[in-house]
């Protein structure tokens, strides 16, 4: 299953796990302080699905997230100190700071969009993947959404219609087994995700999201049908948020014992047995893990010594100008 990755880019993918909690942590720390507008929600403990998917993606595929999507803009290529610029709110941000954490895009790399409406993103997703399909040019769109999710229409609208004109699109459910301080079994007697797909003959397969390389191999896989042009694919990655459900969360839904047995399925710990398997040092993974953290701590400080938006401009690049018309 991990023959197509040389020990260098297990390596190259230790580096992006450590970015993005790191990355992450940093927001963590700066919310406390006040010092990040709104309520940034964290993808700690689920970052193996941000980067085995998006290992196999490029500029041209289109990426849709959610409200937890600080990992997979990341992983998809956009640059750390415009995300966390974006995030605390200022002018060099990938959205010169409108947005904030729950509305990132960069559509030069493919990142159209992070929402925080509850499967909002499905059909735009679909969207895009029609575009894919018209334009024959062999990218496709990707959708990452969480098990709630699967509770709104638009999931299964999306899952019809993607099957119906074989789209390109890949579906990525980060199950886990939470929607917000609800668990799944309080909520749905569908356990699996992946079983909502059987209806509208959509393939589908429910993996440990918590095992880059598992996901790494089981996206690789699905993407290539979706490049064959093989319509649609559903990818259910079971993983589990180690952070709350946003930065302030008390969990009292969860018990410290639960709570505990997250950091056992730690994905960087477990990627970081694998390579200490395959006779990497503990040195080097060190030496990895401290670069990541200087490359974010250096973004961030830029990001945070970078000026606010002027008030004056906060209209622009809002609204388009027709609708700007006041009398
Ligand atoms: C349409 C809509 N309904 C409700 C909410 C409130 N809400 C925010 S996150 C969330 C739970 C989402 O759960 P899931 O899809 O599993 O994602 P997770 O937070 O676990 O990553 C809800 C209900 C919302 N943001 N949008
Ligand atoms: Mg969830």
């Amino acid at each position: 299953m991990t023959t197509a990755l040389t020990l260098g880019d297990r390596k190259q993918m230790y580096r992006a796990l450590w970015r993005i909690r790191i990355f992450e942590a940093q927001v963590q720390r700066l919310a406390a302080a006040g010092e990040v507008p709104g309520f940034p929600h964290l993808s700690t403990g689920q970052e193996a699905v941000a980067v085995g998917v998006c290992a196999h993606l490029t500029r041209e595929d289109a990426l849709f997230t959610s409200h937890r999507g600080h990992g997979h803009v990341l992983a998809k290529g956009s640059s750390l100190q415009a995300t966390f610029a974006e995030i605390i709110g200022r002018e060099s941000g990938l959205c010169r700071g409108r947005g904030g954490s729950m509305h990132l895009v960069d559509a030069t790399r493919g990142v159209m969009g992070a929402t925080g409406v509850v499967a909002g993103n499905l059909a735009l997703a679909a969207g895009a993947a029609w575009a894919a399909q018209v334009k024959a040019d062999g990218s496709i769109s990707v959708v990452f959404f969480g098990d709630g999710a699967t509770g709104a229409g638009a999931f299964h609208e999306t899952l019809n219609l993607a099957a119906l004109w074989k789209l390109p699109l890949l579906f990525v459910c980060e199950n886990n087994g939470y929607a917000e301080f609800t668990s799944r079994e309080e909520h749905s007697n569908v356990t699996q995700v992946s079983a909502f797909a059987a209806p509208y003959h959509v393939p589908a397969s429910t993996v440990d999201g918590n095992d880059l390389l598992i996901v790494h191999a089981a996206a690789g896989e699905a993407i290539a049908r979706l490049r064959r042009g093989d319509g649609p694919y559903l990818l259910e990655c079971m993983t589990y948020r180690m952070a709350g459900h946003f930065v302030g969360d008390a969990q009292h839904y969860r018990s410290k014992e639960e709570v505990a047995a997250l950091k056992e399925k730690c994905p960087i710990e477990r990627l970081q047995r694998h390579l200490t398997g395959q006779g990497v040092t503990q040195a080097e993974l060190d030496a990895i893990a401290a670069e990541a953290r200087q490359e974010v701590l250096q973004a961030v400080e830029r990001a945070r010594a970078d000026p606010r938006p002027d008030p004056a401009t906060v209209r622009d690049y809002v609204y388009s100008a027709p609708a700007l018309a006041t009398s």
